[in-house]
């Protein structure tokens, strides 16, 4: 795909871009930090270097479109418009979390945004976003769903059911696949035959575009293209977007598995720093603003681990909450 000019974008959108990359990596080091100080029980899988995934996803994305996400999901969820408050609640068990402070990093949900959910399950969430694709097509409604997922749960049965009945019934649904060159300590080419993964999108009948995963613009492009093919009725779209996770599979993760020097060339080309050159260079932002984008993460995120240490936690009383739905359309999203 060819890049469009820096300059074709609103000043406004490459804010965004940058202060939702920012928002993400800063909450990713700041729930590890929390988690060292003991605010945060539990397992953490940081997405820090692959933020620019997350939100060029993300912003392509309407409010009514779904998404689906998995274990390294935080990123997804910031992109998708999760409240980085109610997050932090929920890494920290505490009961006005996303879901009541019972589920954790890896369960996080906000239907009324369209986050069907994080999911400890890999390859889990296919189905669901596929189901959702369905839902959209049958109802005539204009919104696709969205599954992120990665290079080692791409080769789960769920991802080819799916893709499968997705590419027959041209479903309005883009496959997100961050490969991130390691399903935990494995290396992608001792996990599957391909390194392109994006070819696997021909057996099922559907284009399979490859992304520099970590330039922002360029994730954002492939996905406003995968949308407007999904929303016309001509089906889903593949998106594989290389990339890097700058940390261990989770917190503590002794990291033996990964060759002398190759994070030291990933981080070279850190999603961040990269994009900001990218705006200065091209005077559309000053330094002074992105200073100040910064410093107003910074405040979002005292303000959410304050709320987050000063909540409650929850009690016994609340233990059946949300554990039944009230009717049986009470799960409409
Ligand atoms: C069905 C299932 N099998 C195995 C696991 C254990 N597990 C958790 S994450 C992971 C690796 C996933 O790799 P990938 O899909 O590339 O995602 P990444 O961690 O790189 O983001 C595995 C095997 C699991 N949670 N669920
Ligand atoms: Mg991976």
């Amino acid at each position: 795909m060819t890049q469009k000019d820096i300059n074709e974008y609103s000043k406004n959108q490459l804010a965004r871009f940058f202060r939702q990359m920012t928002l993400v990596r800063e909450f990713e080091l700041r729930a590890i930090e929390e988690r060292r100080g003991g605010l945060i029980p539990g397992f953490i899988h940081s997405c820090v270097g692959q933020e620019a995934t997350a939100v060029g996803a993300g912003e392509a994305l309407s409010k009514d479109d779904v998404i689906t996400s998995t274990h390294r999901g935080h990123g997804h969820l910031l992109g998708k418009g999760g409240d980085p408050k109610y997050m932090m609640a929920e890494l920290a068990a505490r009961s006005p979390g996303y879901c009541l402070g019972r589920g954790g990093s890896l369960h996080i949900s906000d239907f009324d945004i369209g986050i069907l959910g994080a999911n400890g399950i890999v390859g889990g969430g296919f189905p669901a976003a596929v189901g959702a694709a369905l839902a959209f097509q049958m109802r005539k409604e204009e919104r696709v769903s969205l599954t992120f997922f990665g290079d080692g749960a791409i080769n789960q049965g769920t991802f080819h059911e799916s893709a499968n009945l997705a590419g027959l019934w041209k479903l309005p649904v883009i496959f997100f696949c961050e490969n991130n060159l390691y399903g935990e300590g494995t290396p992608q080419h001792k996990q599957a035959p391909i390194r392109d993964l994006a070819q696997r999108a021909e057996g099922y009948g559907f284009p399979g575009v490859i992304v520099d995963g970590n330039d922002v613009i360029a994730v954002y492009d492939a996905t406003v293209v995968a949308r407007e093919r999904a929303l016309s009725g001509e089906g889903p779209t593949l998106i594989e977007a290389k990339t890097y996770r700058h940390r261990g599979h989770y917190e503590g993760d002794p990291m033996i598995y990964r060759p002398d020097g190759e994070l030291e060339e990933w981080q070279k080309r850190d999603p961040i720093p990269a994009f900001r050159k990218r705006l200065i260079e091209s005077e559309i932002i000053s330094e002074g603003e992105l200073e100040e984008l910064m410093g107003s993460v910074q405040e979002q995120l005292d303000e959410a681990v304050g709320f987050a240490a000063n909540a409650p936690i929850p009690v016994a009383e609340e233990a059946l909450q949300g554990v039944y739905a009230d009717t049986h359309d009470g799960l409409v999203f």
